[in-house]
């Protein structure tokens, strides 16, 4: 990342009508939320997020599956969003037409004073049942528990409101991130290792369509190779250069 590729990025923004920015767990890795396929630590260190994060892994040991994101959902409430969800977000404030896609079930986007972002793989913050889809509030003592809550209609386990390998994703949201990205000129993506579909599409689908695609990113993803311009670095380092305060 040199001086020059940080003016063409700049110049990118400047000269951009229409831009979509697209984050993926790097965004919040500075914040403390461990990313997916950077190594897990602590007492996740032996489980593997791709398996947690399905139907399988939910019939297997959905207490293991609940425990993984309440613990998850605790480590949230504890974390602050960093200085490149406050660059998007200030970016969203000063050009007229900024959509925000997220990968992302955490809200640190929306704590950072973004508005309208699009959850692509859901909220981790919400929760339905898995058999009836009824949508359930829950309570302190059941996101302590051992096991999932049930649902009162059916008796079936209750889940978070996030998109499992094999799921369909929200189909309005995904419509709204289609449409932005075919009219964009500029395509931001930030911290995501473009391997999990059909988010991975969407960078392609815009250079297809004639927009500049800018990657940030500490290392090089199928992304990066193939954006006009790549920042390797970190979200936090490098989002508040390209939109200063
Ligand atoms: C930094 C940084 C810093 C670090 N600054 N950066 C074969 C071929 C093609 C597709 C498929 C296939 N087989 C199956 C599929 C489909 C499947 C898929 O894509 N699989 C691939 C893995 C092969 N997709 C699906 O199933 C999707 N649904 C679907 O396709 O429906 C239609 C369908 C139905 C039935 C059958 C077939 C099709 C659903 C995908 C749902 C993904 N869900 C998860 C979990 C969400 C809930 C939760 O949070 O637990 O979403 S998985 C996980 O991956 C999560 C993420 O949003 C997603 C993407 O990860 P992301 O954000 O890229 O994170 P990482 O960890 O991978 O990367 C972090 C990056 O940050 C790295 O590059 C770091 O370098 C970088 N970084 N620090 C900037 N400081
Ligand atoms: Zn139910």
């Amino acid at each position: 990342m040199n001086e020059n590729t940080i003016r063409q990025a700049i110049e990118a923004i400047e000269t951009a009508d229409r831009i979509v920015i697209l984050t993926g767990a790097g965004v919040s890795a500075e914040s403390g939320i461990q990313t997916f396929r950077d190594a897990q630590s602590g007492m996740w260190a032996n489980f593997d997020p791709m398996k947690l994060a399905s139907q399988d892994g939910f019939a297997q040991d959905a207490g293991l599956v609940w425990r993984w994101y309440m613990e998850r959902l605790k480590k949230l409430g504890e974390v602050q969003p960093n200085p490149a969800h406050l660059a998007i977000a200030r970016l969203q404030k000063q050009k007229r037409d900024v959509t925000l896609i997220t990968q992302n079930v955490d809200d640190l986007h929306e704590r950072a004073g973004s508005q309208a972002v699009l959850h692509l793989h859901g909220t981790i913050a919400r929760f339905h049942c898995n058999e009836c889809g009824t949508a359930h509030l829950i309570s302190a003592v059941e996101m302590d528990a051992d096991q999932p809550p049930v649902c009162d209609l059916c008796l079936g386990k209750i889940r978070p409101s996030v998109v499992w390998f094999g799921e369909m994703l929200p189909q309005h949201e995904l419509q709204q991130a289609w449409q932005a990205v075919r009219a964009c000129d500029l395509m931001i993506v930030i911290g995501t290792s473009g391997v999990v579909y059909p988010v991975a599409e969407l960078p392609f689908a815009g250079q297809r369509a004639g927009a500049t695609i800018l990657d940030v990113n500490p290392v090089a993803t199928p992304i990066s190779e193939m954006a006009n311009i790549s920042l390797q670095g970190k979200a936090g380092e490098v989002l508040p250069l390209l939109v200063p305060q």
